[in-house]
């Protein structure tokens, strides 16, 4: 997709040529289903794959084995930035309209390093932006599509959308990190069952080494018990770090695919202010009936826990930095 004149994002994300990735895996032609399923799952974790036409055997068993995939830079520079500069575009309007709910889903506002209201997360992204609308649509992301389902189509108005996630860290931030959860939990709470395979297809806006924080995952527990994706740690409370976790290294414009079944986290970056931005956005793709919300829709019970226990947190940590008010002596 080119575009021509280049909207610039308040924040671009940090693009240094030497700071190149790994070169994507390339697989080797030829392969019997035997072999690709072998070399597939034997892969070292971090393999960046390359997105073709088609998922090959190799990343489907990769993707079984682990519960998740990366390919690299499937978004390139004007596209990363104009993703970006349309977010803050949004981001504009619902400050300037009050507007802090979409279809029922609350929007994240919270304050950034500058101390000014910043929008953190919000669902149905692609309804405000007619450029994200087409490019989620983009033949490249076909293989993607197909991969959750031969009948699967882009929700835009359904779940909670194409969901923006920014997180940045300052005193006052609302939330630098993500704590521990399964994105099983939300299925179970829309539609009262224990979901089967469900794959999340994000895309990553911002360098992010293992250092600067960033997405977690445990690889393998996509197939664990549902007892263990419901109960092993608590849903969005525990944030210690797991001797099994894997830390997703990012570059500009990379895509990944979990199985919402697996255990993830997304760390806070050391320290405070924009340099620790990371920016992620989720593309939901369903296959069920058709079920959008609209702006009568009521706030899903599970979004109402979900956004007390973010603002419980911040308003925890908020109290930490306030200065002790000294005891009376008796
Ligand atoms: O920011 C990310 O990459 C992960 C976000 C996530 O896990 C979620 O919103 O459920
Ligand atoms: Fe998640």
């Amino acid at each position: 997709m080119s575009m021509t004149a280049q909207p610039a994002p308040r924040h671009p994300p940090r693009w240094d040529p030497a700071d190149a990735p790994p070169a994507a895996f390339v697989e080797p032609e030829g392969l019997s289903a035997e072999a690709a399923k072998a070399l597939g799952e034997q892969l070292p974790l971090a393999t960046r794959f390359g997105l073709g036409e088609a998922i090959t055997p190799v990343q489907d068993a990769f993707l079984a084995k682990h519960g998740f995939i990366i390919y690299d830079r499937v978004a390139d520079r004007d596209e990363v930035n104009t993703i970006l500069a349309e977010v803050d575009r949004i981001e504009a309007d619902l400050l300037a309209k009050g507007e802090r709910k979409i279809f029922g889903v609350p929007v994240w506002f919270g304050l950034d390093p500058d101390g000014h209201e910043y929008l953190f997360r919000m669902g149905f992204t692609s309804v405000y932006s007619d450029f994200l609308a087409g490019f989620v649509r983009d033949a490249r992301f076909e293989p993607i599509r197909c991969l959750i389902g031969k009948d699967a189509r882009i929700g835009d108005r359904e779940k909670d959308g194409v969901v923006f996630n920014r997180y940045v860290r300052a005193e006052s931030s609302l939330r630098p990190n993500l704590a521990w959860h399964t994105d099983a939990l939300r299925d179970v709470f829309y539609n009262g069952k224990m979901p089967g395979p469900m794959l999340n297809v994000g895309l990553h806006f911002d360098r992010i080494r293992p250092t600067d924080g960033g997405l977690r995952l445990l690889p393998g527990t996509h197939t664990q018990s549902a007892w263990s994706t419901l109960f092993s740690k608590i849903h969005f409370v525990s944030d210690g770090p797991d001797r099994r976790e894997l830390a997703v290294e990012t570059w500009p414009g990379d895509l990944t695919v979990h199985d919402g079944r697996m255990w993830h986290r997304v760390v806070a970056a050391p320290g405070t202010g924009w340099s620790t931005l990371r920016r992620s956005m989720y593309v939901p793709y369903v296959a069920d009936s058709y079920q959008p919300k609209s702006e009568d829709s009521a706030t899903p019970l599970y979004m109402r826990i979900f956004d007390t226990i973010v603002r419980w947190k911040a308003a925890r940590k908020a109290a930490q930095f306030k200065p002790q008010i000294p005891q009376k002596i008796q």
